[in-house]
């Protein structure tokens, strides 16, 4: 097997997309293969820019992604797209009613295309994107564009693995800003009015300005000041302004060590993901042989621990 995957990773690094691919599959299928491929291709510094994409659901998160990727592609760099959960696939749905355009990104050897569903996996929900992520990465992709729907903790913990976070809203949304704003409102590093195009883009533009000077939305943490920019991804607006502002930001992270930060903040998390993967998957086998007594079922509980925990010795 080790044969196997060391192949597949050279050809894969080659650029051959049917092994990118299988390596793909590999990391979404077995654990134990994708801790192999990690461990041979993982990495001291990582090169790639992590882009994380978030935002109100139908805001235009993939179609916006779908500009990105010809901007940074006429660029000259390599893009990788990893879509969690998606509920509209970059790499099928007739994006910008345009489904030319979309295979030629779908066939680009500077562009891979990939999604991870996630609903429905037991335990470690999100191991398969963070692995891609680092897949990518060893495979030089310049750039690796993260969309996930916003919705809920896990989204949240995996975009705060990006270097670069995205939040996109559209006009006329009030409500649904108000709903997130506990949640992803917080983790902008950009927030994108997109769909500008429209009539109440101006009310809404003035609303998010206003909250994000007063503090209301986006976080200061750290020195950067979150950043609004109005795009239409449908016409092609606004685009070269933010990118502009993403690239001042990978700048800043860079220069303030935030990059490698983030980079060792995701592999740890990917750890954890994977242990939790493992565990819970032996726990559910485990489980099931147990007869509870009900006596004490705290240490039945601890029992079970230690079972589950022994069988990785
Ligand atoms: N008017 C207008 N419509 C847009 C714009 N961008 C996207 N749309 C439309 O909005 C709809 C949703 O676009 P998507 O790109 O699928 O949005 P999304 O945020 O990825 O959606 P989910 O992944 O389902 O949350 C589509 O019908 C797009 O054509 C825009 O700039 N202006
Ligand atoms: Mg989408």
């Amino acid at each position: 097997m080790k044969n196997n995957v060391e192949t597949l990773i050279g050809n894969a690094l080659n650029g051959d997309r049917a092994s990118i691919g299988r390596l793909l599959t590999y990391i979404e299928r077995s654990p134990e293969i994708a801790s192999k491929i990690l461990s041979i291709i993982i990495q001291e510094k990582g090169g790639g820019h992590v882009i994380g994409v978030t935002g109100i659901p139908g805001s235009g998160k993939s179609t916006l992604i779908s500009r990105l990727i010809s901007h940074y592609k006429n660029s000259g760099l390599r893009v990788a797209v990893v879509a969690i959960d998606p509920t509209s696939p970059l790499s099928r749905g007739a994006l910008l009613g345009d489904r030319i355009r979309m295979q030629e990104h779908a066939t680009d050897p500077r562009v891979f295309i990939r999604s991870v569903p996630t609903r429905g996996v037991k335990g470690g929900l999100s191991f398969s994107g963070v692995a891609m992520i680092e897949v990518f990465d060893r495979l030089g992709f310049d750039k690796i564009i993260v969309e996930s729907i916003g919705v809920g903790q896990t989204d949240i913990d995996i975009m705060n693995l990006a270097h670069t976070i995205l939040v996109v809203t559209a006009p006329g949304l009030g409500d649904e800003i108000q709903a997130l704003k506990a949640g992803i409102m917080e983790i902008g590093d950009i927030y994108v009015l997109n769909k500008s195009d429209k009539p109440e883009a101006n009310r809404t533009y003035a609303y998010l300005d206003f909250a994000l000077e007063t503090g209301e939305i986006g976080s200061e943490k750290i020195k950067w000041k979150p950043r609004l920019v109005k795009t239409s991804a449908v016409m092609g607006q606004g685009i070269e302004d933010l990118v502009d502002i993403i690239e001042e930001h990978l700048q800043f992270i860079k220069k303030s060590g935030i990059y490698q930060e983030k980079i060792r903040v995701r592999r740890r998390y990917m750890v954890r993901l994977l242990a939790e993967k493992l565990f819970l998957e032996t726990l559910e086998n485990l489980s099931d042989s147990i007869e509870p007594t009900g006596k004490n079922i705290y240490e039945e509980a601890v029992q079970l621990l230690k079972e589950t925990l022994s069988q990785f010795d």
